[in-house]
């Protein structure tokens, strides 16, 4: 074997990296500088290993692209999964979204759990079906689980809520058997998923398994760029002002529109929250 092998980083537990290589994966730690805080590698990294006598992560690639929540790199899609069950939080979909554009990062929307209803489904059809992929599944029937591999292409990253059923679609897909949860067990703010993973589904794709979380902060641009990274309003028409927030400003196209309902009022809501605007009434 050489004495350097590159490679990817498909999973990290305790300071211990599994690295997939030519030579097939290696599990390994990284050299001390690399693992000064816990945030130096990610899932989905391309590094460098050094065999020193034993391998070493000795360096990490450039990023293509990262993110805080979920703590991954390098991806092409992120599907940002919601379910009837736990109930979702849009706020969480809208900030999904934008640090996708942010990121340069395609965003698609995978509906699960629609053997229990559709009504989550009939929602994000309406008003993101126009600007963002949907697809409806269910991990426990299988519908719909065809369709959604085959249009996956890339690195692909699941991600959301806690219970919402990223593993188990991980596992349909895979014919894996990881650890999936109870939504009782998410209620208890556990979550089942506790690392990050890697998971090769054919020659053109790999899905990236994430542990689900209820805040993002971090990966969102600056707040007056926010209204740039809403498709939806840009589509709409254009404002008296260049710089308009669409908060109180005169002769805003995108307030004119919710009042028509062109735009979403609860979208619209939303992004007034992620703006931190409050008090805020209805004209
Ligand atoms: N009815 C129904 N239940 C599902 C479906 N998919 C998953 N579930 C259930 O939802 C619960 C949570 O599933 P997980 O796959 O562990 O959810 P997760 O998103 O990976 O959760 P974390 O790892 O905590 O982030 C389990 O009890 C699953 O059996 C589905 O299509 N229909
Ligand atoms: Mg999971
Ligand atoms: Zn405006």
């Amino acid at each position: 074997m050489a004495n350097n092998l590159d490679g990817r980083v498909i999973k990290g537990v305790g300071g211990s990296f599994s690295v997939e290589t030519q030579e097939g994966v290696i599990v390994c730690p990284a050299r001390g500088l690399l693992k000064r805080d816990d945030d130096c590698i990610l899932i989905g990294d391309y590094v460098e290993l050094t065999k020193d006598p034993t391998w070493l992560i000795t360096k990490v690639y450039p990023r293509k692209n990262e993110l805080v929540r979920p703590p991954v790199s390098n991806i092409d899609v992120l599907v940002v999964v919601l379910a009837s069950e736990p109930k979702p939080d849009y706020v969480l979909l809208d900030k999904m979204i934008i640090a996708c554009y942010n990121n340069n990062i395609k965003p698609i929307i995978c509906v699960n759990k629609t053997d229990i209803s559709t009504a989550v489904l009939e929602y994000v059809e309406r008003v993101y079906g126009d600007f963002i992929k949907i697809y409806s599944v269910s991990a426990n029937t299988g519908d719909g689980i065809k369709e959604f591999v085959e249009s996956l292409q890339g690195t692909v990253c699941f991600c959301g809520q806690s219970a919402v059923g990223k593993t188990s679609l991980l596992n349909v897909i895979t014919e894996q058997n990881e650890e999936t949860g109870e939504l009782s067990r998410i209620m208890r703010g556990r979550n089942t998923t506790r690392h990050v993973s890697i998971h090769r589904i054919n020659s053109k794709c790999e899905l990236i398994d994430t542990c689900g979380f209820s805040k993002l902060e971090a990966g969102l641009p600056d707040k007056k760029e926010i209204c740039l990274y809403y498709p939806d309003f840009m589509k709409v028409g254009e404002c008296k002002y260049r710089m308009c927030q669409h908060v109180r400003e005169p002769e805003c196209a995108i307030r004119a529109a919710v009042k028509k309902r062109k735009i979403d009022l609860k979208r619209y809501y939303r992004y007034l929250n992620i703006l931190g605007v409050r008090n805020y009434d209805e004209d």
